[in-house]
């Protein structure tokens, strides 16, 4: 591994501190994905970005700002990505997804605040990751409450532009989000100083859809009987796509596919015939959140597809391609991304069909509701999720935890007895 200490101290980090970070990723890491069987050679790739997630990527992001280019941090699947490219920009993911962070952010924040807002704000405040010392400017969004007032905090230490959301989805509703994507274009192009032409979005957002195919390939790839892949290992490519370069990632992504349709050819599985198939749904799982895939791929069990931001909602649907004016093209965005179905949304019915269409089409045996403590809104939303489930005959676990290990042994006990129940 290339020594980036040099880089870190320029970037202003608390080396001590992030050495302590790096001292327990790798050993964690191992647990949960070395230690796996039969796993596709083309994960050598995503092994390859987590070995060295503080210093590949951060690297790249910082010889693009030598160049003058800027970074963009984001922190939701509402924000169009597009947008940032077309100014030859580059926009990657933050959200805080270790047990880590979490202190930081309590020193600012109340402790029922969701892990995954403390860890972010730790992130930063505490100068213990890369990425949030890189970014040039961060975007964030009305989504909950936790985040709306978190960004007014890291707004006092880093450039902040807010997207302001609409929690329905009326046609007024649509029309006002392409308004507030022309204004994030408009911004976007002051702080780059590029002007963002037609032909330079056109060409974003063919990127953007590349990546959103080669995942839904991926994807696709998980319905089949004889599982190629495990959902341990999807879910990393889904953690690893917020950061990665868009273009690398969908070329290795496709190549990792090709990989995968040759093992449903020769009949290869990741497990034995008869393992139960786990959907999950729920609240994202930020990088380096892998605990419930663990949980559930160590005790009898196969996760075959996630309803969440890291998982289905971040890739569904195609943003229009045809378009050649830019109101228009802001027009296709605004409908694509209002496609996405978040419980910050309301009525939110669309999730619930999502869920239901998934489970059918992923030959889910039964489903996991994973709340992150102190999400109010998908908790809240889980009482009609877990009860159109039950209407529609499929089992249902509902799950609260957080980044901490302290639950995972009772976890485990909960996960083992309901594929247990599955199985019977
Ligand atoms: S589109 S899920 S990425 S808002 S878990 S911070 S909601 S309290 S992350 Fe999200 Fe966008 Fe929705 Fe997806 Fe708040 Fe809940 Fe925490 Fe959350």
């Amino acid at each position: 591994m290339a020594d980036y200490r040099k880089m870190w101290e320029d970037l202003g980090m608390d080396l001590e501190t992030h050495d302590q970070l790096c001292a327990v990723l790798p050993q964690a890491f191992g647990d949960v994905y070395l230690s796996q069987e039969n796993r596709p050679e083309g994960m050598d790739y995503y092994n390859m970005v987590v070995a060295d997630i503080h210093g590949i990527r951060p690297a790249e992001l910082i010889e693009h700002q030598k160049k003058g280019g800027k970074v963009f941090g984001t922190f939701c699947v509402y924000v169009p990505d597009e947008i940032v490219f077309a100014a030859d920009a580059i926009a990657t993911g933050l959200c805080g997804g270790s047990q880590f962070w979490v202190p930081g952010g309590e020193k600012v924040l109340p402790t029922n605040t969701c892990p995954l807002i403390k860890a972010s704000v730790g992130a930063r405040l505490d100068r213990t990751c890369p990425f949030f010392r890189i970014a040039d400017m961060y975007v964030g969004e009305t989504t909950c409450d936790g985040k709306k007032k978190a960004w007014e905090i890291l707004g006092e230490d880093v450039p902040i532009h807010i997207m302001d959301l609409p929690q329905m989805k009326r046609a007024k509703d649509i029309k006002a989000w392409a308004e507030e994507i022309e204004t994030f274009k408009n911004a976007v192009e002051t702080f780059t100083g590029n002007q963002i032409t037609a032909e330079k979005l056109s060409e974003s957002i063919k990127l953007i859809n590349g990546k959103r195919r080669a995942l839904e390939r991926l994807y696709e790839l998980r319905k089949n009987e004889k599982l190629p892949i495990s959902g341990c290992d999807a879910l990393l490519i889904s953690q690893i796509a917020f950061y990665d370069d868009p273009g690398r990632f969908t070329k290795m992504t496709n190549a990792l596919c090709d990989e995968l349709e040759q093992r449903v050819k020769d009949g290869v599985s990741v497990v034995p015939a008869g393992t139960k198939r786990i959907l999950l749904t729920g609240t994202p799982l930020a990088i380096p959140n892998w605990k419930l895939h663990n949980i559930v791929e160590t005790s009898g069990g196969i996760v075959v597809c996630e309803e969440m931001c890291t998982g289905t909602r971040y890739f569904e649907h195609l943003v229009d391609e045809t378009k050649t004016e830019v109101p228009e093209q802001i027009e296709a965005l605004a409908e694509r991304y209002m496609n996405i179905n978040c419980a910050c949304f309301t009525p939110n019915t669309g999730r619930i069909d999502d869920i239901v269409r998934l489970a059918k089409e992923y030959k889910a045996d039964g489903i996991i509701d994973v709340n992150l403590k102190f999400c109010n809104l998908y908790d809240t939303e889980g009482y009609l999720v877990e009860r159109a489930l039950k209407d529609a005959g499929i089992p249902v676990l509902g799950i609260e935890t957080d980044y901490t290990d302290s639950d995972a042994q009772q976890l485990r006990t909960r996960v083992s007895a309901f594929i247990e129940m599955l199985n019977n």
